[in-house]
């Protein structure tokens, strides 16, 4: 078994034909068959599978060892944004899948237990809050307000999980589970082209952008497109598009990064002046003050803009992952690892957060990027080169060898 073959059955589960895109939102069929897929691949590599309260995949190797041992885990995520790319957590996975085929091919035997995760709704894209499973099992979300998050369609994460047959009573910090993990270690693809740029295959991460996503409701009143007179007019649309267009400027200003990627006008209709408009900013910025800052211009700039169209607005936080810098020691010890293996592995910052991010805040963790030469992530085009995702196996297998090693 090997990254080819492992990649090649995973390809087709919740691909859209017509976009080429992926749509693996959490709970659903697509992720169905992805959680089937991890449980088979773990199976073939005699490995032992778990599903936690929260949702997320694991995937033991054991030891003989006397249970004291902590683990050393390695993994990402099986969801995407809708359209997402192909590599954006799967290959972390497949990888994950990989480099325990050739240490097993290789007779190695390690010391502790090796884990790989797949963490439930990293994305976001079905219940809103971005890392959902890893920040549950850190205990940093509230499991009854996880309970009650809806979709677009008002389906709550605990209708989602019943369906699919989980107990969502279940949901909640696991601290006997993050207690048995030493380290966790995420090979991802760069969402970036840093390392194109310098020539490397394989990178390491220093530390992730403090971000969040908030979410606006601007309220107004529903009317006739062709015979509200437009003094009359209470239109949601216009306090957006001037938010828009200062969240824009405020990241401009300011060096940090805002997008406006979702937005719903109710209820639709080409015809008529919009009831409500919801939209979600994400912003990100290189330290939380400059995001404080971000936040604060563009909130400003709606609730004006909302008042002077007479319509309501309200915005409210859904997700928040302060400045992550990845355990220094452990990073370094990667770097090592590498180098003595030939692979000269630059450390870079990224904008993206990850379940690492996360869990840094609990355990020690780091990050593997592999090379993607456009750059292009949450998009069909993201792409990596079969070769720079044998090299990001081949380092993954020597750092797992490394921690885990006799
Ligand atoms: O949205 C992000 O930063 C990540 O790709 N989940
Ligand atoms: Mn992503
Ligand atoms: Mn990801």
């Amino acid at each position: 078994m090997n990254f080819a073959e492992l990649w090649a059955e995973l390809l087709p589960v919740g691909r859209d034909e017509h976009t080429g895109g992926y749509r693996r939102y959490s709970w659903t069929e697509p992720d169905a068959a992805c959680r089937a897929w991890f449980a088979r691949t773990a199976a073939r590599l005699g490995l032992r599978t778990d599903c936690d309260g929260n949702g997320n995949l694991w995937a033991w190797w054991d030891t003989p060892g006397n249970g004291a041992e902590s683990a050393l885990v390695t993994g990402s995520h099986l969801d995407s944004v809708p359209d997402g790319g192909a590599f954006d957590g799967p290959l972390g996975i497949v990888s994950a899948f990989a480099a325990i085929a050739q240490l097993r091919n290789e007779g190695f035997r390690p010391a502790r237990p090796i884990g790989v995760a797949a963490f439930t709704e990293e994305e976001g894209a079905r219940f809103g809050v971005a890392c959902l499973g890893s920040r549950l099992l850190a205990g940093l979300v509230d499991p009854a307000g996880a309970r009650d998050l809806r979709d677009q369609d008002g389906i709550s994460l605990d209708m989602a999980m019943r369906a699919a047959g989980r107990d969502p009573a279940l949901i909640g910090q696991d601290e006997k589970l993050l207690a048995g993990i030493g380290e966790y270690v995420e090979l991802h693809i760069e969402q970036g082209s840093v390392l194109d740029g310098l020539g490397a295959a394989v990178g390491v991460a220093d530390g992730i952008w403090p971000h969040g996503r908030w979410r606006l409701d601007f309220t107004g009143r529903a009317d006739h497109a062709g015979t509200t007179r437009l003094p009359d007019r209470r239109d949601p649309m216009l306090p957006f598009a001037a938010t828009a267009l200062a969240a824009r400027q405020a990241a401009t200003d300011l060096g940090a990064l805002a997008t406006f990627g979702k937005v719903i006008a109710e209820p639709g209709a080409a015809n008529a002046i919009s009831s409500s408009v919801h939209c979600w900013l994400d912003a990100r910025a290189p330290d939380s003050k400059v995001l404080d800052l971000v936040i604060a211009a563009v909130s400003d700039v709606a609730a004006e803009a909302a008042g002077m169209h007479g319509v309501g607005f309200e915005l409210r936080q859904e997700s928040f992952t302060p400045a992550v810098s990845f355990d220094p020691a452990l990073r370094d010890r990667i770097a090592v690892v590498l180098a003595a293996a030939g692979q000269r592995a630059p450390v870079l910052p990224t904008g993206a957060g990850h379940d690492a991010g996360v869990l840094a805040a609990r355990i020690p963790t780091a990050m593997l990027f592999v090379r993607n030469p456009t750059g292009v992530s949450h998009s069909p085009a993201e792409h990596a080169e079969p070769a720079d995702c044998k090299a990001g196996v081949t380092a993954l297998t020597a750092v797992l060898a490394d921690l885990a090693g006799q």
